[in-house]
């Protein structure tokens, strides 16, 4: 292949995958217009096939908190939980979802948590009262989560229609669910959406000096 049939060639795939796949880049800010960090935004397939993306994530234990605080997660992610710290965690879920516990652990424990079924997962350590961390898994493979910035952004979207979903774990109401169109060949959809969410109240943390934990 000649330069000039290569260069043709590139020029090709990349039209053609930027005509497949769209970008959705979503803004949440609170009816007061401040940006809203730590939402989901997700946007569901209304018909077809949900493609699988097989995947482990990772929430770490570090400085007596979960980090990160939200993680979405398509339904068959296996999630690790490694203990960052020098001194034991022992975490536990009783959401629906998915109800488990990893008891006293140091470092990395045996195996990874499988998160199979659809709903929100609400985080806490028996030791340290004040962590908590939400996993929200969503039977889709189209999802992001916003900044600081209230920003968020989905890429390698194929065309066709979405039921798009809003979720915040201090959320006071969730919004209707409302279906978008994502037309082919659109470069980017921008949505401008509204998430009302209750400031975040910290249980104390103790300094660890203290000796208490
Ligand atoms: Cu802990």
């Amino acid at each position: 292949m000649s330069p000039a049939q290569g260069a043709r060639l590139l020029a090709l795939l990349i039209c053609c995958v930027s005509a497949e796949a769209a970008s959705v880049e979503a803004s949440v800010l609170s009816p007061a217009g401040a940006p809203v960090e730590d939402a989901a935004v997700v946007i569901e397939p209304v018909a077809g096939a949900h493609p699988k993306r097989q995947r482990t994530v990772t929430i770490e234990q570090r400085d007596r908190d979960f980090i990160p605080y939200v993680t979405v997660v398509q339904t068959g992610t296996l999630v690790e939980f490694p203990n960052r710290d020098p001194f034991k965690h022992h975490i536990y879920s009783f959401s629906p979802a998915k109800t488990f516990e990893i008891k006293l652990y140091a470092d990395k424990p045996a195996l990874p948590i499988l998160f199979d079924k659809a709903g929100e997962v609400a985080i806490g350590c028996n030791i340290h009262d004040w962590m908590e961390a939400y996993i929200l898994v969503v039977n889709s493979a189209y999802f992001a989560k916003t900044g600081a910035d209230g920003k968020a952004m989905i890429r390698d979207v194929p065309a066709g229609r979405y039921r798009l979903r809003v979720w915040h774990p201090r959320q006071k109401l969730e919004a209707p669910q409302r279906e978008i169109e994502i037309g082919a060949g659109a470069a980017s959809t921008k949505l401008s959406l509204v998430a009302d969410v209750a400031a975040r109240t910290s249980k104390p943390k103790p300094a660890v000096e203290s000796g208490k934990y």
